[in-house]
């Protein structure tokens, strides 16, 4: 009792600092106000050469955690790219890695791929569906150069599954989810850990050694400064930051040292790390000539993880969770070629729209044939003109626990509210199922955070199993209306059905120890061969074949002496980095 009064206490102190306003979106900033001067013009706008585009990702990111959402980190950078762009305030992605990237990559919700539950881990033998077009694929179709830096996370059991199989030109990054920063060690369990650094399809050995921000960020400066600007250019910048373990160099921990919590102190230097990174980046552009026809698109792929720093803060839930805290995305566009510039959008846009979105941007043939679920949102980006979406299907996961207290008949005979599902509809919101961690976590003052605040919110509340809420007007989540308005709960778990109807079956293999790196030279890479793929898949499309994976003799003798060092590196290391793997 006294636990719960202290925490409503907190809160209250914190409401009344003013953390619950939406201060950052001015009302006069608002997209659907009226611009006569644009009436009667041809909504669509087709610079003279496709533009450039520049899509930085960033991992883990959460809502609190940029400058202009009045967060204490310093990002201004992203801030006035932000406030010179579209700010995009009504924009959700997945709540996790895989998910998150598997959609902007294809466009289409997991129920089309099959990756509806969870992550791909690193020896699980799947990976994005090889008959699914893929954005890279439809640009390059479109004549762009695709040039990929960074975090994967796709699955590379074999080699067909590779970034550069599936549509880029290059490929400078890691495969699995979460590696080390400097020593791009990655590991899966103790002791099963590998080198992941990759150039193309091979192991990049000897590459490693610097901070991730910064090595992809001379790469992508080298791209820049070596293609030539008059052919359009598709870079996907996929940070590993600001993703655990964090481990930011010094210099940039400093202007950060009066923080009380050791752990937000180093979120906020590696996101800051991540602003100058862009900073360069944007110079790149303008110093090698790309930057008048350029479109540059900012988002995180997830909500923030308070346990290690991040901050989600006023909305509910974090990442892994079906809350806002989890879905709701950091997002922007910078753009000379936007319309409207200097806006806040509240026009309703998902991490799927961006392939049709920039698919089009870039002259390229989307169809309805080609089964998106995703809209081309451009219009709305640019002009502000309405969002042609409606709706979301966060996602239908039946194969996440079960909430115990879910049935047929709390569905209304509709849906089974046992399962996980989250679907958003105009302005409201419906959840089913265990949808994660619903508390509120405030900004981590508190030096000893996450300790006593963790411990005071966690499981409480989940003895239900259905929420409804109108999100536009409580962004919050604190106002469950599901008894109130039982009409729009079922209007809503019919939608849910509706969609359960075209889903395809989840592929979740189980592991397969053959993946382990220490039985492919120390590093983590496709352990399947191409033969054996095939037979496992053929009835999947595939992309025609490049010179293999290597693992010619030759090269073996050099290898082996890295390993060597490497292994007795992988023994010391601290066990706790595996714990956040997503
Ligand atoms: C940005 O460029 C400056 C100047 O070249 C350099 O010192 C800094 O390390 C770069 N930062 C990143 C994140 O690449
Ligand atoms: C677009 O793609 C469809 C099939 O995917 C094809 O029939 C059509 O001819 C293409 N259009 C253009 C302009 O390439
Ligand atoms: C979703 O579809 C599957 C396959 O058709 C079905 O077995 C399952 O019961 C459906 N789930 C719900 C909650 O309706
Ligand atoms: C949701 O709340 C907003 C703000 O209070 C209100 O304008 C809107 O009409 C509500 N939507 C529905 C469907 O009730
Ligand atoms: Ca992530």
């Amino acid at each position: 009792m006294a636990v719960h009064a202290l925490t409503g206490l907190s809160m209250v102190s914190f409401l009344s600092l003013g953390y619950l306003s939406w201060d950052w979106v001015k009302p006069d900033q608002m997209e659907n106000e009226p611009f006569s001067d644009f009436k009667g013009r041809k909504p669509e706008f087709k610079p003279r050469q496709p533009p450039h585009i520049i899509f930085f990702m960033t991992d883990d990111q959460g809502f609190h955690d940029i400058g202009y959402h009045g967060s204490v980190i310093r990002t201004p950078t992203l801030d006035k790219l932000a406030a010179e762009g579209v700010k995009l305030e009504n924009y959700y992605v997945q709540p996790i890695c895989t998910p998150s990237r598997s959609q902007l990559i294809t466009g289409r919700y997991q129920i089309h791929t099959g990756l509806q539950h969870s992550i791909i881990r690193p020896r699980q033998p799947s990976c994005l569906p090889l008959d699914q077009a893929t954005l890279p694929q439809k640009l390059r179709e479109a004549g762009y150069a695709t040039h990929m830096v960074g975090k994967w996370h796709l699955g590379f059991y074999k080699r067909d599954c590779l970034p550069t199989r599936r549509g880029f030109d290059s490929y400078f990054g890691s495969l699995t989810g979460s590696v080390d920063y400097y020593t791009y060690a990655s590991c899966d369990g103790p002791g099963v850990c590998g080198y992941d650094l990759h150039e193309g399809e091979e192991v990049a050995w000897g590459r490693g050694g610097k901070y991730s921000t910064h090595l992809y960020t001379q790469r992508v400066r080298k791209i820049l400064a070596t293609h030539d600007p008059r052919k359009p250019v598709f870079i996907f910048m996929s940070f590993q930051a600001v993703h655990t373990p964090l481990r930011p160099p010094k210099g940039y921990i400093y202007p950060y040292r009066a923080m009380g919590n050791v752990a937000r102190r180093k979120y906020a230097a590696t996101v800051s790390i991540v602003d100058e990174a862009v900073h360069n980046v944007t110079y790149a552009l303008r110093k090698y000539g790309y930057y008048q026809n350029s479109v540059i698109v900012f988002s995180t792929d997830n909500g923030g993880q308070p346990f290690t720093g991040g901050s989600n803060w006023p909305l509910r839930g974090r990442k892994g969770t079906y809350w806002e805290g989890g879905v709701r995305g950091l997002g922007f566009v910078h753009s000379p070629l936007l319309r409207r510039r200097r806006r806040v959008s509240r026009a309703l846009v998902h991490i799927t729209d961006w392939y049709p979105t920039l698919v089009a941007l870039a002259g390229g043939n989307v169809s309805r044939a080609d089964g998106l679920d995703g809209f081309n949102v451009w219009p709305a980006l640019s002009e502000g003109q309405e969002s042609p979406r409606r709706e979301i299907l966060h996602n239908i996961d039946p194969l996440h626990t079960r909430a115990p207290h879910g049935s047929w008949r709390d569905g209304f005979w509709i849906w089974d509210t046992g399962v996980q599902a989250a679907i958003r509809v105009g302005d409201w919101k419906l959840l089913t199922g265990d949808p994660g961690h619903g508390d509120w976590v405030p900004p981590q003052m508190l030096t000893n955070f996450p300790g006593n605040w963790w411990n005071l919110e966690r499981g409480t509340g989940l003895r239900e199993s259905l929420w409804l809420f109108n999100v536009t007007g409580d962004p919050f989540e604190r106002q469950d209306l599901s008894r109130q308005r039982p009409d729009v709960v079922r209007e809503l778990l019919a939608r849910l059905a509706h969609h359960n109807r075209t889903a395809v079956p989840v592929r979740f293999p189980p592991e397969d120890p053959r993946g382990s790196p220490h039985l492919n030279g120390g590093a983590w890479g496709p352990w399947v061969g191409d033969e054996e793929g095939e037979r496992e898949d053929n009835d999947l499309g595939r992309t025609p074949r490049r010179k293999g994976w290597s693992k010619g003799k030759s090269k073996k003798k050099k290898k082996k002496c890295k390993i060597c060092k490497l292994k007795s590196f992988f023994r010391k290391l601290n066990t706790r980095m595996m714990s956040n793997r997503i």
